[in-house]
């Protein structure tokens, strides 16, 4: 996979060199590149932002730079991605999705967002998709993208040291958040590890966990349950 990650702050993505995704790219799974916004600017200034048509509190960020890197480093078979709080959401199923494909490219806006005219421009020739982490609001994408390429790089084939491990995990196929975990030593501030883990009995071992993922999601996320 190729990703590449448009930014005024392209120092964030720094941190993509680190743990999984530089695992991935020493590889050769996975190629990453952040770009400069600004290098994309032609007048002297370097200028990326302006007022709001129609007025309103701060910046929105000018068209002409963002169509100029997108022309520059978007190819045929990329997807676009845009980081918004006004975007859908993203979840496990759309890391599992963008996971199969060839090419991201990731286009984080900061101040009030982008000129709507470069998304809707981009959608005539490219695959285009707004994407939130949430109902929270963050100065930029720039952290919303690393979460998301954190979430979808993990799940590249041949990418994690010990697959096994994604079979079982929380927004898994089977909608129920992970269960408790525990290792050595067997008790620790007078806190036990739960009996039936010592056990061995491996059926056993399945239906306890199974009940405390239960418990767990009706308890924190009620909403995974489908009743309210
Ligand atoms: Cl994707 N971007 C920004 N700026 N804020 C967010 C977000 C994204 N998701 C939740 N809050």
């Amino acid at each position: 996979m190729r990703i590449d990650v448009i930014s005024i702050f392209p120092a964030y993505l720094d941190a993509l060199q680190l743990s999984l995704a530089g695992k991935a790219q020493a590889a050769g799974l996975l190629e990453i590149a952040a770009h400069d916004l600004r290098e994309f600017t032609r007048d002297k200034h370097r200028s990326v932002d302006d007022t709001p048509y129609g007025g309103g509190a701060g910046m929105v960020m000018k068209p002409e730079p963002w169509g100029e890197a997108l022309d520059t480093v978007t190819t045929d078979e990329a997807v676009i991605i845009v980081p918004t709080p006004s975007g859908e959401v993203f979840t496990q199923r759309t890391a599992e999705r963008l996971s199969g494909e060839r090419h991201l490219v990731f286009a984080c806006g900061r101040y009030e967002g982008i000129d709507q005219r470069v998304m809707d421009h981009a959608a005539t020739r490219w695959r285009v998709e707004e994407i939130s982490l949430g109902d929270f609001v963050l100065n930029g994408g720039e952290v919303a993208a690393l979460a998301m390429i954190e979430a979808v790089v993990r799940l590249i084939p041949g990418f994690m040291s010990n697959p096994e491990s994604l079979v079982e995990e929380s927004h898994g196929d089977d909608g129920l958040l992970e269960y408790p975990v525990y290792t050595k030593p067997a008790s620790w501030r007078e806190l036990d590890v739960p009996d039936v883990l010592l056990s061995g009995n491996h059926a056993a071992i399945a239906a306890w966990r199974r009940e405390k993922a239960v418990e767990r999601t009706q308890d924190r996320r009620p909403d995974l349950t489908g009743e309210m």
